[in-house]
């Protein structure tokens, strides 16, 4: 199906392997349509990696590479390094899950920035390792089940808060990093595009849901995606050479509430036992607000 108002060319085939109701699958025809053809992507290893290429056929109508788990910003910079030095002027981006960006390619995008390459790193964000059995990652949000951070009688889930890796990465000193979701596509497609043509290294958090993880019907997963904004667990938002610019959602006492998006999946039907959880979704829910009150001091200050 078309997405209303975007180009209609699609650089990610239809055909591919991934689930049903796959967000991620959504987040790459999104990166892909914002990348065009005068582009090179590089992929780590991932969920997407292994649907979308299964030796002898490829979804890809881009010129695209695997690397390892944790190198595909490495392997960028060394593109982007030739590319400059042949005088060309395509665009470089690297694509990685959240457990690849968050964990365990963390140092080689850290070393990316650091180095200023000119190019843009996409992270599509399921909140877990999927590909390998639904694992935590420093993405997984607080309260959520995994297989590595299962619910019990002692136990609510993942008991750590999400890594805000679009701010570590906006400390390193990139003009352009930006928080999306597929629920918002539009928005989503011109903060990729954004990214893409800012020189320097761009960062997009792509927020992508997974019914297999998730524990989440298929049918739901654009619904969910547009829940976590209207919740204020996925604002919308850029930094812009240092200057924060917020989205949706704009007004902290219109919140949708949390409940709405938390039901929707399996990973926290064990907040909803009455012996645990009111607390913990309110929990939840306050640093859901502290977190978009901070968004709005920053934005007000010019910060
Ligand atoms: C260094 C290294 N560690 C672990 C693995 C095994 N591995 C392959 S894919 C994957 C999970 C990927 O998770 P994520 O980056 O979140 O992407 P997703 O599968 O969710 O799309 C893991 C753990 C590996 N290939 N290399």
């Amino acid at each position: 199906m078309a997405i209303m108002g975007l180009p209609e060319e699609e650089y990610f085939s239809y055909g591919h392997r991934a689930c049903a109701g796959c967000g991620a699958a959504t987040a790459l025809r999104l990166i892909t349509k914002a990348a065009g053809r005068n582009s090179i992507l590089v992929e780590s290893t991932g969920c997407i990696e292994v649907v979308s290429t299964p030796y002898p056929e490829t979804a890809w109508k881009l010129p695209w590479i695997h690397g390892a788990f944790e190198n595909a910003a490495s392997i960028a910079s060394g593109i982007e390094a030739a590319l400059k030095y042949s005088g060309e002027n395509t665009k470089v981006i690297a694509i990685g899950g959240d457990g690849a960006t968050y964990d365990i390619g963390f140092g080689h995008l850290s070393g990316a920035f650091e180095r200023g390459h000119d190019f843009t790193y996409i992270c599509y964000d399921n909140e877990a390792y999927m590909n390998t059995g639904i694992q935590r990652s420093g993405s997984t949000p607080y309260g959520a089940y995994t297989t590595t951070s299962p619910s019990g009688k002692k136990s609510i889930g993942k008991e750590e808060w999400k890594k805000d890796l679009v701010h570590i990465l906006a400390a390193h000193g990139s003009p352009y990093v930006a928080n999306a979701s597929i629920g918002y596509a539009t928005d989503a497609f011109k903060k990729l595009k954004t990214a893409i043509e800012t020189e320097g290294p761009t960062f997009v958090n792509l927020f992508a849901t997974c019914p297999t993880g998730w524990r989440s019907a298929t049918e739901k997963s654009i619904e969910i995606a547009k829940l976590a904004v209207d919740t204020g667990v996925c604002p919308l938002y850029e930094i812009i050479d240092g200057k924060h610019k917020l989205g949706r959602p704009k007004d902290i006492d219109k919140l949708k509430p949390l409940e709405e998006y938390l039901k929707l999946q399996g990973r926290y039907r064990h907040l909803f036992r009455p012996e645990k959880n009111k607390e913990t979704i309110e929990f939840m829910e306050n640093r859901v607000r502290k977190n978009l009150e901070n968004l709005l001091k920053y934005e007000e200050c010019g910060l």
